[in-house]
């Protein structure tokens, strides 16, 4: 427009017409104004001040487009409006600017601060970041205003989501380290940032974070990732800090029966998918972030020739005088005793946990003459431990391995009661002529408690422990004599140690199935009891070294493994009182027989399942009980028929079953299946029931020792330095385990081949 034509414009405005229709159009602005006044005064009607806003839009001093000098202020302070009754929270748009038909841009031109839609988007953007510097300095008190983590479980949030809620409440961090977004549309939040990768690093790295985990050196130092972990709980907190946060009525996921501190990378893994280590027995369905299903394939111990090769020509890395291999109770037994020998030792762990099978031991650790017993009035022999174990193994034991077995028994519970353990309470197990199981006081299961007084004499003693340490191959010099182990760091890779003596304390095989049916094809398929380490490494590897094998196809299942809780029910269930009924509500056999009688029957019934059945006294006379009922495996009713009733036998004949043994107990005789001990009548309420089946648990056979732990060649002659105690071993058990002599075997052997071993090395 030139200059003339711009007068010409102006003169024409005022011509009077015009001046009507502007005059009218200037009363409609008024009108509309006042109107959209009355609409703002009408958004100060709230009750409370939004402490929110007013937090970071100190009164007046606005940095957004706000009424700096009108009543907006004086309403806020004076009346206590709610900012939010305006503003959309964290969106920054004021509804009130929609309330006064304007647009933000206009609401903003008439302020002359934001006028251009670029500007609004980095005001946005500049108040969003200033946001969440506020929101993170003050702990994200206001998100935890509305989404308190201890009211997780109870919101509608998934699983997952609560459990990792649960997982950081303890960690330092503020709800803006992850919700960086701050959206409060739902559709947005459940922690974009965190779902949208794939592993645990991932996440990490996207906010810069590498060295929370790793040191500036780069990757892994070591093994037991000593480091990593340190920073995991250095802003997560411990696991009993974690364990602490989630709803007691839930299995917690950080709370086991393990033993030592469990470390983090156990489940939390860096660059793959996390796991749920417990998922590995227990049949629970965490969901684990950034987790997947549990699964492991692990390498043939030949695998990785070249890499094996390249290991040993580059020499010893590391010396000791002991090596032991695996820290279930022979391993961690043979640590203490080298120890206490004067040895150096270092104990090597494949798994990211200590405690191998021997933490699940449940039923009790089999001793006769001892104290506990004394106490208890029970009167036991050892010779009498040495029949029921010879008769048990059906004769084709070692006759000279069973007799340092029952001999060492009692010497056995008081060395570990010198360490720290409690074995007070005594109970019946399978095919023993009377009571000589030992645990804890209260009934407690017995591995857990003494993995753990093993494991803390092991470390107070200065044994170093190395996890996700896999032992490949015994190294030998040209006379056969061993030399050291080569060992496969699942972080540093292969390398070798030098040592005097080695202790091979690898435990059995159960849980390789492969391996098992090759040996017995009656148990293709089956489930096992066993942790994920039982895989029978250290046959293969001693076989490799020139180590006679004995009694491997003798292979022994379990009578009563739960498949709802993926848990084995100890027998001292049925050696406490329980009865095990058919799906028609009758017994079929003398519950506490030797094992292979026992599940033969169970395996006979429909389905080759069957329950065990009891009452309140017997769940009360063992508190491992609990454990059961805490995995939810066990059903409870308030009286028979109803217990009948849901787990669908016909109620009048578990009735009659319940009243038939009854009065075998009040006579003293079992007539129907002449079980020998019945210690009380089933007949206080409530009546529980667990489904059972049979699942391989112990392999009898193993590498061949002699009387002082020492490994038999092929040869006939011993391997001089190599040792090994435990169900690495055959020969106690003969062809069938009786309940309760595998703790007594890898305490005794265990502690035998430690000193041994010490002895040897100190020669050397
Ligand atoms: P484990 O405790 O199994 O330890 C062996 C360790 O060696 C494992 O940690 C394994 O990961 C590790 N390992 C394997 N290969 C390698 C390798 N190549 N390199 C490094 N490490 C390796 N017996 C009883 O007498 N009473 C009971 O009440 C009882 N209850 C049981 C309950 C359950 C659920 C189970 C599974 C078993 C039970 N048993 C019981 C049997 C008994 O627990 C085991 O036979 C015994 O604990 C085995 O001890 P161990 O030290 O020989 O082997
Ligand atoms: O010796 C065992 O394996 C055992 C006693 C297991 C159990 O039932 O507790």
């Amino acid at each position: 427009m030139t200059g003339s034509n711009w007068k010409v414009s102006l003169k024409n405005l005022f011509k009077p017409a015009r001046k009507r229709s502007i005059l009218a159009l200037l009363a409609i602005g008024i009108l509309l104004g006042l109107g959209g006044l009355f609409a703002f005064e009408a958004t100060m009607h709230a009750t409370s001040t939004d402490e929110f806003c007013v937090s970071c839009h100190e009164q007046r001093d606005n940095s957004l487009v706000m009424l700096q000098a009108t009543s907006h202020y004086q309403n806020a302070s004076g009346m206590s409006a709610s900012c939010s009754d305006c503003h959309v929270p964290h969106q920054f748009l004021p509804k009130m600017i929609r309330k006064l038909q304007a647009s933000r841009e206009v609401w903003a031109h008439l302020r002359g601060v934001i006028d251009t839609p670029e500007k609004y988007a980095a005001h946005a953007s500049a108040m969003k970041a200033r946001e969440i510097a506020r929101i993170r300095a003050n702990d994200s008190r206001e998100c935890r205003n509305c989404h308190d983590v201890g009211l997780m479980d109870a919101s509608a949030q998934s699983a997952k989501a609560r459990q990792y809620h649960l997982a950081m409440a303890g960690s330092g961090k503020t709800c803006i380290d992850c919700h960086a977004g701050l959206a409060h549309d739902p559709a947005d939040m459940p922690g974009a940032s965190v779902a949208a990768v794939d592993v645990l690093a991932d996440d990490h790295e996207k906010r810069g974070q590498c060295s929370t985990c790793h040191t500036s050196a780069g990757g892994p130092q070591d093994d037991n990732l000593t480091h990593e972990n340190a920073q995991c709980t250095s802003c997560h907190g411990n696991l009993g800090a974690i364990a602490a946060l989630e709803p007691e009525n839930e299995v917690s996921p950080h709370e086991s029966h393990f033993i030592g501190d469990i470390a983090c990378t156990t489940c939390h893994k860096g660059h793959e998918k996390s796991v749920t280590y417990c998922e590995a027995c227990h049949s629970f369905d965490f969901e684990m972030p950034f987790g997947g299903p549990w699964q492991r394939e692990e390498k043939s111990i030949m695998a990785e020739a070249a890499l094996q090769q390249e290991a040993i020509a580059n020499g010893w890395r590391d010396e000791t005088d002991v090596v032991v291999v695996g820290s279930g109770g022979a391993g961690l037994a043979a640590a203490v005793a080298a120890r206490d020998e004067g040895a150096a030792v270092i104990v090597l762990e494949k798994e990211p946990v200590p405690g191998g099978n021997t933490k699940l031991a449940a039923g009790g650790m089999n001793a006769a003459e001892t104290t506990s017993q004394q106490k208890l009035g029970i009167v036991d022999h050892k010779q009498s431990m040495i029949d029921d174990t010879m008769k048990g193994g059906h004769d084709i034991n070692d006759p000279a391995l069973v007799a340092v077995l029952a001999n060492q028994s009692a010497a056995s519970i008081e060395w570990l009661t010198s360490l720290g353990a409690d074995m007070t309470d005594v109970g019946r197990m399978g095919g023993a002529s009377v009571d000589r199981s030992h645990r804890p006081a209260g009934g407690a299961g017995v591995g857990a408690h003494v993995a753990q007084v093993l494991w803390d004499n092991a470390l107070s003693r200065g044994a170093t422990v190395r996890f996700n340490s896999r032992v490949v191959r015994l190294l030998q010099n040209d006379s056969g004599d061993v030399t050291g182990v080569l060992v496969k760091g699942a972080h540093t890779g292969y390398y070798t140690i030098k040592a005097a003596a080695v202790v091979l304390a690898t435990g059995g095989f159960a849980r390789n199935n492969p391996l098992v049916a090759s040996l017995d094809e009656n148990l293709e398929g089956f489930e096992n009891t066993n942790q994920p380490g039982a895989t029978g490494d250290g046959l293969e590897v001693a076989r490799l070294a020139g180590a006679a094998t004995r009694d491997l196809a003798y292979i022994q299942a379990h009578p009563t493994y739960s498949p709802v809780g993926g848990v084995l029910v100890t027998e001292a269930v049925r050696g406490n009182g329980a009865i095990l009924v058919n799906r028609s509500g009758l017994r079929f056999v003398n519950e506490i027989t030797t094992r292979d009688e026992a599940a033969a029957a169970i395996l006979a019934q429909e389905g080759g399942r069957a329950y065990l059945v009891f009452d309140d006294d017997v769940r009360h006379s063992l508190s491992k009980i609990e454990s059961f009922v805490h995995l939810k495996i066990v059903i409870e009713e308030g009286s028979v028929e109803a217990l009948a009733e849901k787990i669908d036998v016909p109620p009048a004949e578990l009735v009659q079953t319940l009243e038939t043994y009854n009065g075998f107990v009040a006579s003293g005789r079992d007539s129907d299946f002449e079980r020998p001990d019945l210690p009380r009548e089933l007949v206080t309420g409530p009546y529980y029931a667990i489904e059972i089946t049979p699942a391989v648990h112990h392999t009898m056979g193993g590498v061949r020792i002699n009387s002082q732990g020492g490994v038999i060649g092929e040869s006939g002659e011993p391997i001089i330095g190599l040792f090994a105690a435990g169900e690495a071993t055959g020969g106690v058990h003969g062809s069938n385990r009786l309940g309760g002599n595998a703790v007594s075997e890898i305490i005794t052997f265990g502690r035998l081949a430690g000193a041994e071993a010490a002895a040897y090395a100190e020669k050397q």
